[in-house]
Parts: C-alpha cells; structure tokens; sequence
C-alpha cells in the first residue's frame, strides 16, 4: 500500500525535451522521493562471472551502470569474481553454468529449471540474483530488473522467467537498392532509410545498429533478418558480406543474431550458372559454397528466410520443383552450421481470375503446403502470416497452422503498419495479436490455439515461434510516430509470453517511455486500447478486410480497388450485395480448410460472428446482422462511429501537456491532429462508395448530406478548374479543384449563408509531395486562417503524386466567427507539382463532426 501511495504522489516526472532515440530505454530519473526512499535496496557492488568484452555478459555489465546511474543516480563497483555470501549486498551476474562451477548449488528453494534464453532472477535476501541459461538470458535478466526499478517497482521477488518459444525473430524489409531517388529505402518502411544499406552497400556509419541492437535485446528478440524477403542477390558479394559481418560484429554484444534474406535465383543472378534448379548438382554446390562462405564471415548467423515463387520472386516452382525440394536444398547446408531456414508460407498466385466465384487467395497457403508437410528438413521452419491474405485489419488465423503437424511453424506478425494507418495513425497491435494467438483451431476435437501451433508444443516441436516485420529506419524515433514503438515493445512482450495482457503491456511501456505520471499512464492506455476497434469501424468492416487502396500505397481509402483484379483481396461488392464466399456448400472452400469445429462455425451465416461475416459469406447490403443492423447501415454507423472516436484522441492527448515533454508531445499532436481528418476521409470514402454502389440510403440521413460544407468547386473560381479525383469518392461530392497548371495564383469566393456565430473552421485538401502550396482564408478581406501544404514533409506514409485516399487531407483553422452574407475567399498559391488543390470548406458548429 506504501509503494502505491508513493506512485501516486509521484506524479509529474522530470520533463526533458527527448527526440524517441532511446525508446524505452531511457533510463530515466526517478523522482527524488522514490530514488531516496529505495537507494538502500539497490546493492552497490555488482559481481559478475565470465564476462568477455564484446559479449552480452559484458553489455549487461555496461547496460547496469547506465541504467542504475541514471534511474537511481547510482555509481556501483564491479568485481569480475566472487560469490553471494559475504556481508555486501550484491548485484550477481552470471549464467547458472558458471555460477554453479564458481560458486556450487544456488541455495534456492527449487533449484531453477531454466530452458534456452530463460533465466533465473531473485531479489530477496538483499542481493539481485540474476542467472542465465545463456549469457544473453542474462542480459535479459538485467534488462528485467532495470525495466522495474525504471517503474519505481521495488518489489522482492524470485522467479524463473522462461521463453515459450525459441525462434523470437524480427524481419526487415530493408532493401539493398541505389536509384537517384532511393538510397537504402525500405518495402513499406515510413521512417525514414535504411539503417544497415545504403547504395548498394552497407553503410559505413552503422551508429544506429548498435544501439537498435539494445531496444532489441531488451524486448528478447534473438535474431534479425536485415534485408529484404525480395532480397537483392549482391547482399552475397564480398564486398557486402564483409559489412554483414560488420552489422553482426554490432549485435553480436546484445545476443542477437544476425539472419540474410536470401534470392532463390542468386546462382544465376549473382553466380555464373545459367539454372537455380534447386535439383542441379552445380546450384546445389553453388549453395553449398555460398552458406559456408556466409557462415566463414559470420559464424553465429541465425540462418536464412525465403519467399519463393510469391509476388515474382524466383523459387523452385519455376523448375516444376516442389517447394520442400527447394527449401531442403539450402537448408542443408545451412544445418551444418547449425542455422534455422525460415520458408515463407506466402506463396500465392497474384493474377488469379476474378471471374471465378471459387478462385481464392485465401486458400493458397493449404493447398501449396499441405502435401510437404514432414517432407522439410529438421531445421526448416515455416513461416506464416497471422491471416490468410496480408495484414488486414481483421483477418481470422490462417487455415495453414492446423495443417503443419510434422513441420514446425513461426507465424509472421508485422509491427510495421502496412494496411494499418503506415505509422500515421495511431494503432496498437497487441490486443489484434492476442486474438489471433488466443484462437483455438480444434485439432482432432482438441484445443489447439495458435499460440500453441507455433510455439510447438501443439504438435511436439523444439522450433517455432515468431517473426514480425519491423520497419525502424534512420528517423531518429525509429518507426516515424512515438506511440508506434509500443508496437515493437509489444511483440518482444507477446514474442515471450504469448498470453502478456495488452493493457499491462501498454501501461509498462509507457511508465518507461513516458514516465510514472498516472495521467499519462491512463490515457495512453486508453487512446492505445481504442485504436485497433476506431481504426476497424472507419475503415473496413464485418471482416471485408480494410479498404485501402491495394493496387498502390496500402494506405488512403479506395474500396474498389480490392475488386476485378488479380490480387484476390477481394470483397465481390456489387449493386447487391457483397463478400467472399468462402463456404463449401457454395463458394471458394476455405471455411472447410479448418479443423471439422471451427469449420462448421464459418461454413453457417447463423454461426459466424459479425466481424468476420464478410470473410466468409457473400450477403445482400439489407441482411441483418447479429446486432440487428443491417449490414449497409452497419457500414455507415461504424463509419460514424470511428471517426468520431478519432477525434477524441487530440484532446486526450493535449490533456498531456506539460506532464510530458514539449518536444515527443509536439511531434505526436501533429500526427494526432492529422488523423482526426484523415478519419473523416476514410469515413466519407468509404460511405460515399457503398452509398453509391447500393443505393441504400443511411438511416440517419448523414451519407452525402453535409450541411456545413462549402464545396469548393461550387464556389466563384478564378485562376482554379473543378477536377475529376480518383478514386471519386474521396472526394466530396466527387469533385476538387486545382490551379490551373504554369498559374502562381488562385481563388474561390463565395457569400457564406450560415446563421451568424462562432464555428470551427476546417479546409479539406490534398497534400502533395514535392510541393509546399500555400494557402489564405480570408473572410471579408481579412486573413482569417494560413497553411502549406507541407503534411508531406513530416508524414511518413508511402507518397501519391495524385488527388486521392492517400493525399486527400483535412487542416483544421481554429474558430471563427461569421455572419450570414460575409464573404469567404481562399487563396491558393502552387508549388511544384501541388496546385493548391481544394475539396471542401467547413464551418462547424460546436459538437458537429463533418
Ligand atoms: C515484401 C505484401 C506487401 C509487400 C511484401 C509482401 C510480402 O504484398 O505489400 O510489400 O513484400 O507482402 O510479405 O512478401
């Protein structure tokens, strides 16, 4: 009760501007009452046994001065030798090998059965006991007891923290590339370039991967993929393995292990064979040669991952190959060194025909895997994304884990928010995690969760576990947004312990990113909690996936473009209905691909629950949903709904000034501030489309009925022209205007006709990159409002040069007071390619949304 007390009177936490660089590793001060209060219980002579310069013994060490220097302003002694018993408290580092050899039997209650990477950890007694099955497990254990004291929890414990899964993996979609506009860019990365390449090389500068390899090792993860899936063959020259090696020299000190993403077609690409014919007995030996040589510069690589004959990539299906002949093939070699191969399940045909009702994407994983299952080499582990199509917003798991019996599973989570708002909006992954971990699949009749499948204790395997596309680049936030590392946080937390609680989860990271202010604490938690459900129902519903825009940036809103092309993410909306059939009686078949329970659940509309019923089932707009809704109007409400909910998360988060510092508040309120009007977008986009296509109109009347808006292109023009946007409905009623091009000046007048009060004042736009246009509201002659359309400059999204989902923005103007007969001008001033272009204007009443 004392210790809480003491939390809550420590309220406001010393705030120093910080710019993200270390995560949540700050370190940070505790509040001089709790420091002084605890000061006695931190022992202050450390004794550690075995430790090497350069290994992770040896950066727990350092990793304990920082941490105790900083959080308690504590100096500490440390011995290289020596055991517990004298009378010093003492801070003991080790692992449970060396320390037993050093020192004999740990005097504890049970001696601690330790698996790979877990460790023992007792604060009782005086002393800090922490003992590794490894030296990185005892990293982790240090990492463990700074993370509590960081939270000010001071408690005395003795536990035993093991991992439930071996293979805690993190992948990079970082690409080795050199074009005049790329320079180590990275595949749906949205900050920044590349940490490890640049031009086609490694990086001479690698600064930022020392200290990446800290936030990794703190959160457990043991091995890192750094290029690419669609890997670039010159990763394997000379040249660039000697800067692989660099890159591991780095995370070596940190236990994390260093993996390469391998091309299938290297030997002819990068060899001077004219087959990769995983058969051939010359690109076997090609293979043979190539690992050693890898596993010569870095002989603790991890291993390898490979995406084959998926998206273009090369495989052996293009040698009528089965895909175990071709993983065996480099997995062999990969073995003697004792490597893991990852083999990606995301192998799928993207021209599939549309036209016919029983193709489906979502069948792809089953039906390329589920004869090989067994035929894989021991260390081939397969490598799965949660859904059956790719990170959508709600998926449910894939078919594939209740099929790998003999084969050991990792599944493929993304940290990165490809689909998911790109780092731009705010979406905590954890609670979306959890619910696919914590399905249960009904093997044989039996429960079988996914955490389980993967983990392999399902079907009885050493390997499995995860693997999460991380997107970190040089902005010195790592991932663009602040709040987005919780998401990095919490897949090392789930990666662990697949069960950790998401609200726990974020409340822990936020002590440590933010500080001990409960405020703070509690609206974080609550803004994170919210966003996964706010960011569902504004963008795609009932399970028919997100919506964003397929064919280009995965990111602004276009409905149509899942449909009548070969990319099978598919939605079948029509003038009539919508969804994908995926029963057996009468669509694709995928429901059947389910264990015989969870199979007869899907295969019913009665039985299948409304966030998935577009998943499944192909239904009228009118039919009605287990909620009563219908599903149009379903549609339209969430839609309302999300955004609505979006706009709650400025104000919690300005509530937050001044408890956190100037500098991460400034930088989130500007992507907060954002999203509240690119909710609006989607929610417009998103009604219009289906508004249109059905023909249904919104029960409460709110779809296409916007009484506070001026239309831009409705207004006197002069210097502008009213455009076509694509996809239409992202813009309202259709239509924008844009200066008319070579002109440096533009202007839309009209007579405003709403009764006279104060409203606040908002102008939708499209935010182009490689343009700064300016803008001017003026009411009666007056400047009233001014922006530039620099969104660009500081978003991290995947850039559009068009007037679409991805560009289409709202800026919010403050308040303003007019009356009934003032004039409103705008002003436009082009720049580059950004022809000032306009969409709406809206004044809106207090409590009004639109
Ligand atoms: C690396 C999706 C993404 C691609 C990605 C692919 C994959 O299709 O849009 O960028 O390619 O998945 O996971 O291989």
């Amino acid at each position: 009760m004392r210790h809480l007390l003491w939390l809550a009177t420590a309220l406001v936490s010393t705030v120093v501007a910080e710019d993200g660089l270390a995560g949540w590793l700050r370190y940070a001060p505790l509040p001089e009452k709790i420091a002084k209060c605890h000061a006695k219980s931190i022992p202050s002579q450390v004794k550690v046994l075995g430790a090497t310069d350069g290994l992770p013994l040896a950066s727990a060490v350092n990793e304990l001065k920082l941490g105790l220097r900083g959080i308690m302003g504590k100096e500490v002694d440390v011995h290289s030798e020596g055991c517990l018993g004298d009378e010093t408290p003492t801070i003991l580092l080790s692992t449970l090998e060396n320390y037993v050899s050093a020192c004999g039997e740990l005097d504890a209650d049970e001696p601690p059965s330790l698996e790979e990477d877990g460790f023992y950890f007792n604060t009782k007694d005086g002393n800090v006991v922490i003992l590794g099955s490894n030296e990185r497990a005892t990293l982790y254990g240090t990492f463990e007891y700074l993370s509590r004291l960081a939270q000010a929890n001071f408690e005395a414990v003795e536990y035993v923290d093991n991992p439930e899964a071996n293979i805690r993996w993190g992948n990079h979609w970082d690409n080795m590339d050199y074009t005049s506009s790329t320079h180590g860019s990275v595949e749906r990365g949205y900050a920044g370039v590349s940490i490890f390449f640049q031009d086609n090389k490694i990086r001479s500068d690698l600064s930022r991967v020392a200290q990446y390899a800290r936030l990794l090792a703190s959160i457990r993860l043991n091995a890192i993929v750094i290029n690419n899936v669609n890997a670039n063959p010159i990763t394997l020259t000379d040249e660039n393995l000697e800067g692989v090696g660099r890159i591991a020299d780095l995370f070596r000190p940190y236990g994390v292990q260093v993996a390469l993403s391998l091309n299938f077609a290297s030997p002819v690409e990068l060899g001077d064979l004219d087959t990769f014919d995983p058969l051939d007995e010359d690109v076997v030996r090609w293979w043979d040669d190539m690992i050693d040589t890898i596993y010569g510069v870095v002989p603790d690589l991890a291993g390898f991952l490979n995406k084959a004959n998926s998206e273009g990539q090369p495989g052996p299906l293009t040698y009528n190959r089965t895909l175990a002949e071709g993983a065996n093939m480099m997995a062999r070699p990969t073995a003697r060194h004792g490597g893991i191969f990852m083999f990606r399940a995301f192998v799928y045909d993207h021209h599939l025909d549309h036209r016919d009702w029983y193709n489906d994407r979502a069948n792809a994983a089953v039906e390329f895997f589920q004869h090989h299952d067994g035929e894989f080499e021991e260390n081939v582990v397969v490598q799965i994304k949660y859904g059956p199509i790719d990170f959508q917003v709600r998926e449910p798991p894939s078919t594939l884990f209740a099929h790998l019996r003999d084969t050991p599973m990792a599944i493929e989570l993304q940290v990165t928010q490809e689909y998911l708002g790109q780092q731009n909006h705010l979406f905590y992954l954890n609670p979306l995690w959890r619910e696919i971990l914590d399905f249960d699949l009904r093997v044989d009749g039996e429960a079988s969760y996914v955490r389980d499948a993967v983990s392999g204790k399902r079907f009885g395997h050493k390997l499995g576990g995860y693997a999460a596309v991380i997107n970190v680049g040089m902005d010195r936030n790592w991932l663009g947004s602040h709040l987005a590392m919780s998401n990095l946080y919490g897949y090392g937390r789930i990666a662990w312990d697949s069960q950790s609680d998401s609200v726990e989860v974020i409340e822990d990271w936020t002590r440590l990113t933010f500080g001990l202010d409960r405020r703070v604490i509690d609206t974080i938690a609550e803004m994170s909690m919210l966003s996964w459900p706010m960011y569902e129902n504004y963008t795609g519903n009932l399970g028919v996936q997100t919506l964003t825009d397929i064919l280009h940036t995965h990111y602004g809103p276009n409905p149509a473009s899942q449909d009548n092309n070969g990319w099978g993410q598919w939605t079948r909306a029509n003038e009539h209905s919508i969804g994908m059939d995926r029963t057996v009686w009468n669509g694709t078949g995928f429901a059947g691909q389910y264990p015989a329970e969870v199979a007869e659940q899907f295969e019913h509309i009665e039985t299948t629950p409304d966030n998935l019923l577009l998943w499944f089932h192909h239904v009228p707009y009118t039919h009605v949903l287990k909620s009563g809704n219908t599903v149009i109007q379903h549609f339209y409400d969430a839609h309302y709904d999300g955004a609505e909910a979006a706009q709650t998360l400025v104000p919690m988060w300005e509530s937050l000034k001044g408890r956190i510092d100037e500098e991460r508040h400034a930088h989130m309120l500007r992507r907060l501030v954002y999203q509240t009007g690119h909710a609006i977008v989607w929610r417009d986009a998103v009604n219009y489309f289906y508004h249109n296509l059905s023909g249904i109109e919104d029960e409460a009347g709110r779809v296409g009925s916007h009484p506070w808006r001026i239309e831009v292109e409705d207004m006197a023009l002069d210097g502008y022209e009213k455009v076509a946007v694509t996809p239409p409905s992202t813009a309202s009623r259709f239509y924008a205007v844009e200066a008319a091009p070579g002109s440096s000046e533009a202007t839309a007048t009209t007579t405003l006709g709403f009764p006279a009060g104060r409203y606040r004042l908002a102008v939708n736009y499209y935010d182009l990159p490689d343009g700064q246009a300016s803008y001017e509201v003026h009411i009666n002659g007056e400047v009233v409002a001014a922006w530039e359309g620099d969104y660009d400059l500081y978003l991290g999204n995947s850039k559009s040069e068009f007037l679409d989902g991805h560009t289409a923005a709202r800026r919010w103007l403050g308040e303003v007071d007019i009356a009934e007969g003032d004039e409103l001008k705008i002003v436009g001033r082009p720049d580059g390619i950004e022809r000032a272009p306009l969409d709406y204007v809206v004044f809106l009443p207090e409590g009004v949304v639109d």
